[in-house]
């Protein structure tokens, strides 16, 4: 009786640094999983549409344009506002005309980054 408790006793012994060794393994093994920290899909994407500008508020540096589908954001076509952060692409803005043009998300707006 008294033999077959103490090789128990051993066999826990012995085996726990192996337990821990296996768990810490498995620690390591999800924080090398995790390493590559990619950025969502979508997040700082550039998406190209076409339309026609509708309103310009070179004040306020806003844009309404009639846009064509974007396929990148899955829209069909529409009529909304644009925030134009770049002064300079005011200038190549004016109501009436058809723009190719590039923009960004930020945030709950969309802001227009180039005109061609
Ligand atoms: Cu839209």
């Amino acid at each position: 009786m008294k033999k077959i408790v103490l090789s128990t006793l051993v066999i826990v012994a012995a085996s726990a640094p192996f337990t821990v060794a296996v768990a810490q393994q498995k620690v390591n093994d999800m924080k090398g999983m995790d390493m590559p920290k990619k950025p969502a899909p979508q997040a700082g994407a550039t998406h190209m549409a076409k339309g026609e500008v509708k309103k310009l508020d070179a004040k306020a540096g806003t844009v309404t344009i009639a846009h064509g589908p974007v396929q990148s954001l899955k829209w069909p076509a529409m009529t909304m506002g644009f925030d134009v952060k770049d002064k300079m692409l005011l200038d190549k803005l004016a109501v009436g005309k058809t723009v190719d043009f590039e923009f960004v998300q930020d945030g709950s707006k969309y802001v227009v980054t180039a005109v061609k």
